[in-house]
């Protein structure tokens, strides 16, 4: 180990930097540090960073068992951390020493920096999330780490090829990954299949699991680095790895090689890969595996540390909170009834009461989709164990529940677990946890009112509201270092970094004619930036001085890019029929994944490039409208685009949108919101005050009532309204040059099968919003104070704020000092 930066001065880590810089160069690779490829610079510079880490790291442990403080661990089957070179640079608060050390050498930091391939370990907004909590956790001193999936393959690259999506595997691990430290000694063995048998012991039933297949889970730890702190908390990562010596593992026949090689297979496919649907659960068993996976080596490993406590297992709450993202990681419930009965031989009552004592859920949509259920025989053959303890809980349960109803079974069954021959995941959360929480505040009361009202009935005191928020750290120290900047060359100081409340006071300056300048001037530098990455790869040229426009976010009918892109349409039309319309020039940038199996998102995506083709090539909207679909969105180019938008579109039908996040990292960026009532955008109206925010369309009472009571008709609409009926017949006939039918799944969408997501309905009003950003636009000076305006009220979305609600409502933890 290279050993630690305690107490030197600056110039002295300058030296040592440079020193153990090269040779790590030479200890790697074996070469001249002056040969080394960038990509090799990036390898040696990130250990030699990893280690400076190492001396808090192990600090931090020490101080957390000596001082025997109750930790929580986020249970997430997605972290998507993006780069963690420029953010532990920051964390660490060495970045410039670095960048002058090795620029003495020749070398530019930020080439470096951008050599990192990111890991792609998620898929959207609820991956991103845990990433930011992470974030908030460290730097907030609290203890709180991680677990979950080291997967082989994250979320697939993205190519458009002619138009379409093509999907190429995510090889992130080809190469080393930097920044995780693998743990070998700490492995666990997890339990799939096989057969249970009861048996009387002692005069107590005991269940025995035999005939299983063991799988090693393998723990990689990243370490995840506090700003301005010596906090290290750790990100938990579990690989499936197979017995060696399975066939001598007492339930395996010896001796039979091909049963041998389907095993290997069969647990390297566990960790293979992430599933690539975002808000839509497909019912696989291998999902299934990856879920009990991760979950049961996280719990054991928890336990085992509770353990080398020596406190009494009933303590475990005082020490531990297990909080699950979304219903993914809901086998914890089970698991941990399984080792308090079945290993630390508890009676059923009081495992029950340290379980649900431990754990708390997070909800994150109201998709009906997206709601995981699981087939009784897939658990019960795959998990049997575990099957009896879901099928007992929701026996008990349930015997409850016909008290309470006075046998009312209907009631009954729609509150069960197991119903329909199926396992309903939530309500398991739900009933096995002691909070429930949504992730906006409207988003909460769509859960107490509509999609668990039977459940807040029961346990109001369980529900309750978490907005998300996103790190500051990332999303404007690191992404938009100018703008940072000046916030804090404005405020005169930076600690709005630790406190992002303080960012408040950066409102105060948007009247303030310096600092609009400033502001604008940053915006239009990164949007310059920005163009200049899309000339390079794509070879169009977009105008700086236009409107940047961006929808960025996975690819989802009730997101509605294709309400952007039938606008876009037809903003093309009118200013076909009438060239000289004055629309200030505008550039629609979107960026978004969909779903490798999501037939209708992928036609969406061809459509938007199909417009984009036919408004880039038309030299009568040439200095009007451009449109450029960027591919492989991903936290990288997040950090790319986001800092240079001026629209932020958040135009989801109203009810859908759990939260959102993009909008508020937008918002921090500057970018104007036009939006929809939905999610976290009603608070950003709130924190921003009407005049500083586009809204449209319907309301999700709106939306809701349409719902139940009917009363909407797309097909009337194209009947009654000119310019919809243009556009869609433009979808269908030969205005695009596309094979026949190409976007005829559009078609059935929004007018065979009645518009799901009121695309039409709200073509409209969006089309209003669109011109009343127009007219904001071109009154430069209000432009300004709106963006000051967003920008400072953005610290109210910061994680840290969110992080904060958690601890001292859910988790009940307190921010520790570690000493140097
Ligand atoms: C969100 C998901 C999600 N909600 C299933 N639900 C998945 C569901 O792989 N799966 O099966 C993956 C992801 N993701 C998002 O969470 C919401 O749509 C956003 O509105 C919200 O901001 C985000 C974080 O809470």
């Amino acid at each position: 180990m290279i050993g630690g930066i305690k107490g030197l001065s600056k110039e002295e880590l300058k030296e040592k930097i440079k020193q153990d810089f090269q040779r790590k160069i030479i200890s790697l690779f074996a070469i001249d540090p002056k040969e080394a490829t960038t990509y090799q610079q990036y390898l040696a510079l990130g250990e030699v960073i990893k280690e400076y880490s190492f001396e808090r790291w192990l600090q931090t442990n020490k101080y957390y068992k000596q001082n025997d403080v109750k930790q929580v661990y986020y249970f997430s089957i997605e972290f998507l951390l993006g780069k963690l070179l420029v953010n532990n640079l920051i964390n660490l608060g060495i970045r410039d020493v670095c960048r002058e050390a090795l620029s003495e050498l020749g070398i530019t930091l930020e080439e470096i920096e951008e050599a990192e391939r990111e890991p792609g370990l998620g898929n959207g907004g609820l991956g991103r999330l845990a990433a930011c909590f992470l974030d908030s956790m460290a730097s907030m001193g609290l203890p709180g780490h991680g677990n979950g999936i080291r997967y082989r393959y994250g979320l697939f690259e993205q190519k458009i090829q002619n138009g379409y999506q093509v999907e190429v595997p995510d090889n992130w691990l080809a190469e080393e990954y930097v920044w995780e430290v693998k743990r070998s000694d700490r492995a666990c063995i997890v339990k799939f299949g096989g057969t249970v048998r009861f048996d009387i012991v002692d005069g107590k039933l005991k269940a025995f699991h035999e005939n299983y297949e063991p799988v090693w889970a393998i723990p990689y730890d990243i370490p995840i680095i506090g700003y301005g702190c010596n906090t290290v908390n750790t990100l938990r990562l579990w690989s499936a790895e197979p017995f060696e010596n399975v066939f001598d593992f007492a339930s395996f026949s010896r001796g039979n090689y091909i049963k041998a090689v389907e095993y290997r297979y069969m647990v390297q496919s566990i960790t293979q890969v992430l599933y690539p649907d975002d808000t839509n659960e497909q019912n696989r068993i291998l999902r299934l595996k990856q879920e009990y996976f991760f979950v049961s080596a996280g719990v054991q490993s928890i336990i085992r540390t509770f353990k080398k406590r020596r406190k009494p297992i009933y303590e475990l709450p005082n020490y531990v909170m297990i909080q699950i993202n979304d219903t993914h990681p809901a086998l914890v419930i089970p698991e941990l009834m399984r080792i308090l009965i079945d290993e630390e031989g508890l009676p059923w009552e009081d495992a029950w009461n340290i379980t649900t004592k431990t754990v708390a859920y997070t909800n994150h949509t109201i998709m009906v989709e997206a709601l995981e259920k699981w087939p009784i025989d897939m658990v019960k053959t795959l998990l049997p164990r575990i099957y009896t303890i879901i099928e007992e809980i929701n026996r008990r349960f349930c015997s409850e529940m016909l008290e309470r109803t006075g046998g009312d079974w209907q009631k009954v069954c729609n509150v069960a677990i197991i119903h329909d021959g199926q396992i309903n995941m939530a309500h398991l959360a739900v009933i096995g946890s002691s909070s429930v929480n949504g992730v906006s505040k409207l988003h909460t009361e769509i859960l107490k009112n509509e999609v668990l009202k039977c459940f807040y009935t029961i346990y109001p005191e369980k529900f309750n509201s978490k907005t998300n928020g996103i790190t500051h750290r990332r999303w404007l120290v690191e992404a938009n270092p100018d703008l940072a900047r000046l916030i804090s060359e404005t405020l005169q100081t930076d600690r709005w970094i630790k406190d992002p409340m303080l960012m408040l006071r950066f409102k105060d300056f948007a009247e303030d004619k310096l600092t609009q300048e400033l502001v604008a001037n940053i915006k239009f530098n990164n949007k310059v930036k920005l163009a200049k990455y899309i000339k390079e790869k794509y070879n169009i040229v977009v105008d700086p001085r236009s409107i940047f426009d961006v929808q960025a976010k996975r690819l989802h009918a009730y997101k509605r890019q294709l309400l952007n892109a039938l606008h876009i349409l037809h903003l093309y039309n009118m200013l076909k029929e009438n060239p000289s319309l004055d629309i200030y020039p505008r550039t629609f940038i979107f960026a978004a994944k969909a779903a490798p199996g999501y037939i209708l998102a992928k036609k969406i995506i061809k459509l938007i490039n199909s417009i984009a083709d036919k408004v880039n090539k038309d030299p009568d909207v040439k200095d009007k409208l451009k449109v450029v679909f960027l591919e492989n969105y991903c936290v990288s180019l997040a950090e790319k685009i986001i800092p240079a938008a001026d629209v932020s579109e958040q135009i989801s039908t109203a009810s859908k949108e759990a939260s959102g996040t993009g909008n508020m990292k937008f918002m921090m960026n500057g970018a104007i919101t036009i939006g929809t009532l939905d999610g976290a955008n009603v608070e950003i109206k709130e924190a921003v005050g009407d005049e500083n925010i586009v809204i449209f369309g319907l309301l999700a009472e709106e939306v809701l009532d349409y719902y139940k009571n009917g009363g909407y008709s797309s097909s009337q609409l194209y009947q009654k309204d000119l310019r919809i009926r243009r556009l869609i017949d433009q979808l269908i006939g030969n205005f695009f040059d596309v094979p026949p039918g190409e976007f005829m799944d559009i078609y059935n969408h929004l007018i065979t099968y009645n518009d799901e997501y009121f695309v039409l309905k709200d073509f409209d009003s969006y089309h209003e919003a669109q011109m009343k950003i127009d007219k904001l636009y071109r009154n430069t000076k209000r432009w300004r104070k709106m963006m000051i305006i967003n920008i400072g009220a953005s610290g109210i979305f910061s994680s840290d704020n969110t992080i904060q609600k958690y601890a001292d409502e859910i988790w009940h933890i307190k921010r520790v000092e570690i000493p140097d």
